[in-house]
């Protein structure tokens, strides 16, 4: 069977930049349908037929219809040839260690705290003003953080040594997300954002995916 490219709904989120920055990494040549959240665009009949969910990114790829980020960024991992700089483990051992970071980064990063604090502070006009969830929950984000520095500053390069995974993606978005948010990153994590953030295949999705946006921006 003949399956066409790879085609990516979505753009303009933290969400929507993983599957955009994971193909450039891939070098796979694929389209988009940019797509934006809140904007009417995810309740169309058509776009409803891929995602009753309403929620962007979603992937297409011949009969293969995925949403949720991180089980995007996975497929695209495990489905086309990894770039030499790239982790892709297939001992269970090493998979359930990179699960393990990719969890927690979507869990704790992502939705228990960044996500709270867009939901009730940068969108409550839509979801309620709640301003002590939100400070509990940056406070939370930063413990999260420093909990793991340690782990992140004698891994090395990046979370699995000189090669970027999944999970670096992952948390890589989320620290750009709470710099959006001034959020201050303890150093070790700043220094990892700078590394990560040199990378054309991350520059390249970032001006893609955040037009008006400068990378500087997120810094
Ligand atoms: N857990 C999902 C979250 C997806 C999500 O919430 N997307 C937002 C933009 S970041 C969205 O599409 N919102 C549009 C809407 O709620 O209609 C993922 O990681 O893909």
């Amino acid at each position: 069977m003949t399956v066409g490219k790879p085609v990516v709904w979505g753009v303009g989120t933290t969400r929507t930049i993983r599957p955009h920055w994971m193909l450039r990494e891939f070098g796979v040549d694929y389209e988009t349908r940019p797509i934006q959240s809140r904007s009417g665009e995810t309740y169309t009949e058509e776009f409803l037929a891929l995602n009753p969910k309403h929620k962007i990114p979603v992937l297409q790829h011949g009969p293969v219809v995925l949403s949720e980020s991180a089980a995007i960024a996975t497929y695209i991992s495990e489905t086309f040839d990894p770039p030499a700089g790239f982790y892709v483990p297939t001992d269970p051992a090493d998979r359930a260690k990179l699960n393990e970071w990719c969890y927690f980064v979507i869990a704790e990063l992502d939705a228990h705290t960044l996500y709270v604090i867009r939901r009730h502070d940068g969108l409550k006009e839509l979801y309620g003003e709640a301003p002590v969830a939100v400070e509990s929950a940056r406070e939370y984000f930063l413990d999260q953080l420093n909990a793991m520095a340690g782990r992140i500053e004698s891994a090395g390069k990046y979370l699995f040594g000189d090669r970027l995974s999944v999970a670096d993606v992952l948390l890589m978005t989320c620290l750009d997300w709470a710099r959006l948010y001034h959020i201050p990153l303890p150093d070790i994590l700043t220094a990892y954002q700078a590394r990560v953030g040199d990378r054309p295949a991350y520059r390249s999705a970032f001006e893609f995916n955040y037009p008006t946006l400068k990378i500087e921006d997120a810094r």
